[in-house]
Parts: C-alpha cells; structure tokens; sequence
C-alpha cells in the first residue's frame, strides 16, 4: 500500500466517468497467436485482442461532454461552415497565428506546407526528426538536418529541456549552406522521437533571434505544445505563476506558423491544422488544399469535426487538465524507475519510452530490439506499446542504408483522460515481469518490408 504524504495534495483527474467501454483480457496462448499473425507487430493486431492499448496518444483520448454536445452542433455545409470560424478563432486565441488551414490530420498539413515552401536541394534544420514530418519534407525535394542538443540522444541525460536545438549545430549549418537553402527550421514541442522532451521557452526566443537576423522562418509542429508549455512552468524560472494559455501565446510568438494534429493535445479523435501568419503563404496553401484535402473551409473535416478540435483547443490550455495529464505519465514512469526499469529521462510529457538497447542487451540494434520488445509486451499482458527505434527509423533516401538511430525504445504512450492509475499499476507490473524474463526475448527479422513509413505495415519473423 501507498503511504499518504501529509506535506502534498495528490492531483486528481478533473473529471468524472460518464460513459465507459468494456475491455477484456485475453489468454497468453491466444495473444502469442494473435501477435504471429501480425507479423510481430502491434500496428497490425486487432484493437478488440488488445488489454490496455497504450499504442499512440492520437485520436485515442476522450472526449468531454462539451465537445460531443459541439459534434451534434455541426455546420455541414460545403462551404463557409461556422464551425470552421470557431476553430480558426481557438487556433487565432490560444495559439496567436494569423491564417488558420483545416486539414484532416497532421501529416496532411505537413505535406501541404512542405510542397508549398521547400524548393528541391534545400535543407530543413529541426529538433530531431519526425517520421511524417521528415518525409514529406524529403517528398518535396529537400532534406532534414538534425539540430536538436546532444543530450537528446542520451537516454540516461537528465537535461531539463532535451527538446531545444544546439544554436551552434544551427549556425554552423546556416553558414555552411546559406540561409537561401533552408527555407524553414521545423521545431517540434514537445520532441516525440527523443522521449516526449520539451523546448525551453529560452530556447525558443534565441532560435527566433537567430533566424530573424538570417531572414529563416521558423515553423512549429504544435503537436504536443500544451504539455512543452506545462514543462515550461514547472521547470524554466519566471514561469510557475503563469497559465499555460499565457505560456503557450508567448512560446508561439517565437514562430511564423505551426502544423497539428489536433488528435492529440487538441483533445478530438480525428482532425489537424495549418497555420500561417504571412498571406502570400496562406494563398498558396489554400490552393494546394483544394487539390490534395478539400476546401479552405473544411479541409479534410466536418463540421462536427472542427467544433470538437476548437472546443478541445480550449480545454487543452486548462492548467488542471495538463497538469494530470502529464502527471499521470510521470506517475507510470515514476513506478518503472523505482523497479530500475531502463527509461529514457527525464519522463516526457505524453509517454514513457522503455530503453530497448538497455532492456535487451543481447539483442543487437539489427535483429531490432525494440520492436522485439513491444511485441513480448504484448504476450505478456496484452499492453500494445510502439517500437521508436530502427525500424521507424528507416533508411537514408540516398544510400538505401538503414539508420542506426541511438535512441532504440518502445513507447508506452498514454491516450488522454482514458486510462486510470490502476491501469499504469497493471501496466508497470507487466513490465516488470517481463524485465524478469528479458533474457529468453528474441530478436526479429524482416519477413515483408513496405517502402515507406515502414514501421506501420512491417511484417517479421523470430530470428532463429
Ligand atoms: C503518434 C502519432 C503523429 C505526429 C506527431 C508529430 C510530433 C506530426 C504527427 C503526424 C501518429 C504516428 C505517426 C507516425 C508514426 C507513428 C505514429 N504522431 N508530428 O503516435 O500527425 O498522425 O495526425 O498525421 O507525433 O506519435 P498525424
């Protein structure tokens, strides 16, 4: 039993349960199955064969009363619907960009904005790269330049913000290829593939101060920013009286537009946005939108759809809201350090990363560890977590050669306001238990390989 603290308040999820769904466990026969047939990869079983699916934080949370009472408001018209005026006026107050693009998620506004800025040969500059992200950038014609801080790539650093970009490593790079070939630094908060690691809000304004002095423009993937500006306030001096809404406006401030998914801090199940302060930019992606999405008043959504992202946009600025949301993130992580589980440190704000080189040390990085891992997870207790190593690293568009990523995890990824603590209890003994028998764990080998984004169709075999 947990002893009561009596010189701390606990936080609490501010909301109650009003609807629930059933999930059910299943047998360790039929998960071994169930997990052969996917080809050892979580992407590919059934959600209904899944316990406690901590997969992705993306279109996994639930929604509140507010935002399902907006879905029965929705405007369907094909053009000039009002909810699209209501998301543009969230994204325009909480976040302060000018021109609001809706698109049906985030890759779609990353693949609208990197057509429309990146020139073939440029080079985008960014704090660790994102599968999506770099993807669509090397699409257009260019090429993504890591320029996050070393300790990103340490799992075991406890740098407060391993999320901020070296400035060194940033004008080195402009003076080496010119600030023409970069048409944008692409600065993600909080950084998804280092650990769910925040940005200081320091950072922030000295990256802006640099670009401003070479004419670069500076594009935030927005992701995740309310849980980088909760990490602002309790860890960066002068910010712990301030609401994250505040936050959030300033840390914005220090960038020209933004890309989201609005499936994850925005609180809705599907949906995305692009947003730009400059016209001319606007202009041009509207007009690709209409090609690629549908029209400047829709994107790829509903109505109903775009009442559910404005209203999650407000809710998602809450300081109740984000504080035990991360919170219970830190909660997981906190269980699994103090059992000496390998995890990547400090713990991020939407999930705790399992340290797959450490967890399998014999294992070697190409029999693929992490995803090895995630997979045994899953037989274990029937948790679905992600593999973030080398098979979502992929392989250089120019060598054909994989990358060896340092950072070789497994994600337990927390969706927002679905699970309880007794669930990341059952969550951390299942770890443990599986720690206990790490070294019976096998490695993998690729049985059927997709050319792109591979880690989402990948089919492996156990290596003999
Ligand atoms: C995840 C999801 C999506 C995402 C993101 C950041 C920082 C953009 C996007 C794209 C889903 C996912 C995507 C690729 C590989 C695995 C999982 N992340 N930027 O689970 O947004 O999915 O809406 O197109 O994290 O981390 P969208």
């Amino acid at each position: 039993m947990r002893a009561i603290d009596r010189t701390r308040r606990s936080w609490a999820e501010p909301y109650k349960i009003k609807v629930v769904e059933p999930i059910k466990m299943t047998t360790r026969p039929y998960r071994e199955e169930r997990i052969r047939e996917a080809g050892y990869n979580t992407f590919l079983l059934k959600s209904e064969d899944v316990y406690i699916d901590l997969l992705t934080d993306s279109g996994t949370g639930a929604m509140s009363d507010n935002q399902w009472a907006g879905m029965m408001l929705g405007d369907e018209a094909y053009a000039g619907s009002k909810n699209f005026d209501h998301l543009a006026e969230a994204v325009q107050t909480y976040y302060g960009y000018r021109y609001i693009v809706p698109t049906h998620q985030g890759r779609a506004a990353e693949h609208i904005l990197s057509k429309v800025m990146i020139k073939q040969g440029d080079t985008i500059p960014g704090n660790m790269y994102f599968t999506t992200t770099r993807l669509h950038q090397e699409l257009a014609g260019g090429r993504f330049v890591d320029v996050i801080m070393d300790e990103a790539h340490d799992p075991q650093s406890e740098h407060p913000f391993k999320g901020d970009i070296d400035l060194n490593k940033l004008q080195s790079w402009i003076a080496k290829v010119g600030p023409e070939r970069i048409p944008y630094v692409s600065f993600a908060g909080t950084v998804n593939m280092a650990g769910g690691q925040p940005v200081s809000m320091r950072n922030f304004r000295e990256v802006h101060a640099l670009c401003r002095k070479h004419g670069i423009k500076i594009m935030l993937d927005a992701t995740r920013m309310a849980e980088n500006c909760y990490f602002i306030k309790m860890r960066e001096p002068g910010y712990a009286d301030k609401t994250i809404a505040e936050i959030m406006r300033e840390a914005c401030c220090y960038s020209d537009g933004a890309t989201m998914s609005a499936k994850k801090d925005n609180l809705a199940n599907i949906g995305g946005w692009l947003a730009v302060n400059d016209e001319e930019t606007y202009q041009k992606c509207c007009n690709l939108l209409v090609v690629y999405e549908g029209l400047q008043t829709y994107g790829g959504m509903a109505g109903r759809d775009m009442e559910a992202v404005a209203r999650g946009i407000e809710e998602c600025v809450q300081d109740d809201h984000i504080r035990a949301r991360v919170g219970q993130v830190e909660y997981l992580g906190n269980l699994l350090l103090q059992e000496g589980i390998p995890v990547v440190k400090p713990i991020g704000g939407h999930a705790v990363f399992l340290d797959a080189k450490r967890f399998l040390r014999h294992i070697p990085q190409d029999d693929y560890p992490a995803q090895a891992l995630a997979a045994e997870l899953y037989v274990e207790s029937g948790v679905r977590a992600m593999e973030r190593g080398i098979i979502s690293a992929g392989r250089d568009p120019e060598t054909g050669e994989n990358y060896h990523p340092k950072l070789e995890l497994v994600r337990l990824t927390i969706p927002r306001r679905v699970y309880t603590q007794a669930h990341m209890d059952v969550t951390a003994e299942s770890v443990v238990a599986l720690w206990d028998r790490r070294d019976r764990i096998r490695g993998l080998e690729f049985e059927y390989e997709p050319k792109m984004l591979r880690f989402f169709q990948a089919r492996f075999r156990k290596k003999e």
